[in-house]
């Protein structure tokens, strides 16, 4: 039987597959994209999209958690919801199943190459050489899916028209999990489908009890120090500080594809004053974090994010309302909040 770590990474890479088969078309394919209004969107931007893709890459990542571990199947949250243009999105039995489903969004060809991706076989991507890890008590577990981090990068990216730093290797998949008891967050896979042309590449952490452990495919080696990642929301007055005190100051686009590069150490810390990031944002990426000996904390109170929030219609409710700052090493926090007090 597969653990959960190596389920998280199959789930997210069926996910990425989703997101991929988006751009085998011509450009002028339509991708399905719906708007989101009032309580679904986001503050951060004046208009907030979400297209079929993050529809049915949640559902196929879902699906396969739930496959492994049917205990879990009622714990899975994710951003979205599973209804677009009037169509509750689902994983049919098979491929043709799921492509008829989805002919009523799109055209035939599209439906079927998507509904190809959402069935293909993840098995063995990502998922050679993983460490045996402690048995975790699964009746403790959620799940909280971002089936595509940074969509308006995302959309931009498929119709052809992003800037060389904005488009698609901005967009990832963030999986976590988390203690249903103390809403810590324990096994964490980002995957960055188009990292790399399209091969894609995976970072996961695990920071369960006494075990901490983080792993992936082609990670660089660097370890840079003073790098500060902000959002292009951020206030004027945040990035200042941090310029004052002689830190690098980098906007990128994707909290996913910011806290990917703190995982990886192509930034020291990511800072977001403000509550535009969500739970989905934060729990794959905060396990990774965590098991590299730092910490994802509220920007106003600096006490830890947690996951266990009770159920809510409204999404406002799962956002991380006090801003975040994400760091690999406490004493890049203790730099942090001196720059902050100035
Ligand atoms: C968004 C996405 C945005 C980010 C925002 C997230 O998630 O990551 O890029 O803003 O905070 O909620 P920014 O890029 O300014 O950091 P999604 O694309 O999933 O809605
Ligand atoms: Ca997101
Ligand atoms: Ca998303």
């Amino acid at each position: 039987m597969k653990n959960i770590l190596e389920t998280l990474i199959n789930a997210s890479e069926k996910a990425a597959c989703v997101a991929r088969s988006c751009c085998a078309g011509s450009k002028n394919e339509v991708l399905l994209v719906a708007e989101k209004f009032d309580g679904d969107a986001n503050a951060r931007f004046e208009r907030d999209f979400k297209t079929i893709a993050d529809v049915l890459a949640q559902e196929a990542a879902k699906t396969e958690i739930a496959r492994h571990f049917p205990e879990l199947a009622d714990h899975v949250r994710g951003e979205e919801c599973s209804e677009i243009g009037g169509v509750r999105i689902e994983l049919r039995e098979n491929i043709e199943g799921t492509t008829d489903l989805l002919q009523y969004l799109v055209a035939p060809a599209i439906a079927k190459r998507m509904a190809e991706a959402a069935h293909r076989d993840t098995e063995h991507t990502f998922c050679d050489n993983l460490p045996n890890i402690p048995e975790i008590d699964t009746s403790d577990v959620g799940i909280w899916i971002d089936p595509i981090d940074a969509t308006a990068e995302f959309i931009a990216g498929v119709q052809g028209r992003a800037d060389a730093d904005r488009g698609l290797p901005c967009v990832t998949v963030l999986i976590g999990a988390y203690l249903r008891s103390t809403g810590e967050p324990i096994v964490g896979v980002i995957n960055q489908p188009f990292y790399n042309n399209g091969k894609g590449r995976v970072v996961w952490g695990l920071n369960y009890q006494e075990s901490r452990e983080t792993g992936g495919n082609d990670i660089p080696d660097t370890n840079e120090s003073n790098i500060i990642l902000i959002s292009s929301a951020e206030k004027p007055e945040v990035a200042e500080k941090f310029k004052q005190a002689g830190w690098e100051v980098k906007s990128a686009p994707g909290a996913g594809h910011k806290l990917l590069k703190v995982a990886i150490g192509e930034a020291t810390a990511y800072i977001m004053s403000q509550g535009t990031t969500f739970r989905w944002d934060t729990c794959a990426p905060h396990s990774i974090l965590r098991a590299k000996g730092g910490d994802l904390i509220s920007f106003s109170t600096k006490s830890p994010i947690t996951y266990n929030d009770e159920m809510h219609m409204e999404p406002q409710h799962y956002s991380n309302k006090d801003g975040i700052i994400a760091f690999t090493d406490v004493a890049t926090l203790e730099k942090i909040k001196k720059i902050l007090e100035n």
